[in-house]
């Protein structure tokens, strides 16, 4: 049903984009234009800011994901965000505090649905654009079918068009009107055995557990034994290393030296960055990294998280980047991960079967609001949504 989408500033399943259809889509407005009332909800129910710094509120919006938010096709899993992830996640540098919206229901003031909207600059065809991106999109179970998802999307959209920013990006696992980019997700078992068990993976007749478990085997030690955790002092060589190689990508992140080091330094159980630097310059040359997003195993007996390490940016310029993700592979197992995984974005396709990944049932589809872009391929585009 995409009655809601086809009134929406998007390209439409029935449209394709050609050059000359580049660029904006709704006219432009001022922010005088944008209404100053919130958009009306059913009266049993009221908006609320989510104060992410508050550790009773970051908990609340923890629960209402951990029990509701985004699945596989078969529902066996289900994303469990850390609360310290969640945090890092959505208060970046510059981050809007209002754009965290939530929905109670007035009577018990239970946090029912939520939407957060974060800054975000992107390379779009060469030039820095400064718009939002869209995440954790959650309603309640209990309380799909409501229609509610239209209400907090367009409550953030008028949010963040007073803030004169008319553009967002997001991605979802389900096919909307319309995506620019369609990739997929690939996994590396580091744990066969544990994945097996809860489904995540399959034997087969010929590949048998221990036959898994010899194939998916890594060395306990690293082959590049200067990768260190990336740290502060990093920082300047670290943004130019990656700005220089994102900005090769039709869409690509953009980093400020402060989003740099927002994003990239490390925070335990929430994001890993390991560097290669120059012994002369000790400008970093090579850097590695992954967030730690585990999933909650629905009805087990025995296992209730899976650890999951998930790919995040990758660099190499003195080294093959397969030899560099091979290191990583070995210190996310070291780090007790279950299973590396992967989209097949940036240049991620060229060590997918080398570095034993297999394909995923799930999809992952990039979106723009209020703007036209071209369709692209996965491995043009220089972009992770966590
Ligand atoms: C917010 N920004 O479907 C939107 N995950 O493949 C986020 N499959 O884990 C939207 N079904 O293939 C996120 N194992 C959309 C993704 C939602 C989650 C999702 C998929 C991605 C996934 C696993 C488990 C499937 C369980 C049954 C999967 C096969 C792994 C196997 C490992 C060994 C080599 C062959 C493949």
């Amino acid at each position: 049903n995409h009655q809601f989408w086809n009134d929406q500033p998007v390209v439409q399943m029935d449209e394709n984009v050609n050059e000359k259809k580049i660029g904006v889509i709704d006219k432009e407005k001022t922010v005088e234009e944008i209404r100053n009332k919130p958009f009306t909800i059913p009266s049993n129910y009221e908006w609320c800011v989510v104060n992410l710094m508050d550790d009773d509120q970051l908990h609340e919006l923890y629960l209402l994901l951990r029990d509701s938010y985004v699945e596989d096709d078969d529902n066996m899993f289900r994303f469990d965000y850390s609360e310290p992830f969640l945090r890092w996640a959505m208060t970046p540098p510059g981050y809007h505090p209002e754009w965290h919206i939530g929905l109670r229901l007035k009577k018990t003031g239970k946090l029912l649905a939520f939407i957060a909207g974060m800054p975000i600059s992107l390379w779009i065809n060469g030039k820095v654009h400064h718009i939002s991106e869209i995440n954790f999109l959650c309603i309640y179970q209990k309380l799909r079918k409501k229609d509610l998802a239209p209400l907090l999307i367009q409550e953030a959209t008028r949010r963040i068009n007073k803030k004169n920013i008319f553009q967002a990006i997001y991605t979802a696992g389900r096919l909307l009107p319309k995506p620019f980019a369609s990739t997929t997700y690939y996994h590396r078992s580091l744990n066969p055995k544990k994945l097996v068990h809860v489904g995540f993976s399959y034997t087969t007749k010929l590949m048998t557990i221990p036959r898994l478990i010899k194939k998916n085997a890594l060395p306990t030690k690293v082959k590049n034994t200067r990768l260190r955790p990336l740290q502060e002092s990093d920082v300047e060589s670290g943004t130019a290393l990656i700005n220089n190689y994102l900005k090769n990508f039709k869409i690509s992140m953009y980093f400020s030296e402060e989003e740099f080091a927002w994003w990239f330094l490390p925070r335990e159980k929430v994001i890993n960055t390991y560097v290669l630097t120059d012994p002369e310059s000790g400008n970093v040359t090579d850097l590695v990294s992954f967030y730690t997003l585990n999933s909650s195993v629905l009805d087990h007996p025995k296992y209730k998280t899976l650890n999951a390490a998930y790919s995040f940016y990758n660099v190499a310029t003195t080294m093959e980047l397969t030899e560099l993700v091979n290191d990583v592979l070995i210190l996310a197992k070291n780090e007790n991960y279950d299973v590396y995984n992967c989209l097949n974005i940036m240049d991620n396709q060229d060590f997918l079967d080398n570095l034993k990944f297999g394909q995923g049932d799930g999809l992952l589809h990039y979106y723009l609001f209020n703007y036209r872009i071209l369709p692209i391929l996965p491995k043009e585009l220089g972009f992770t949504i966590l």
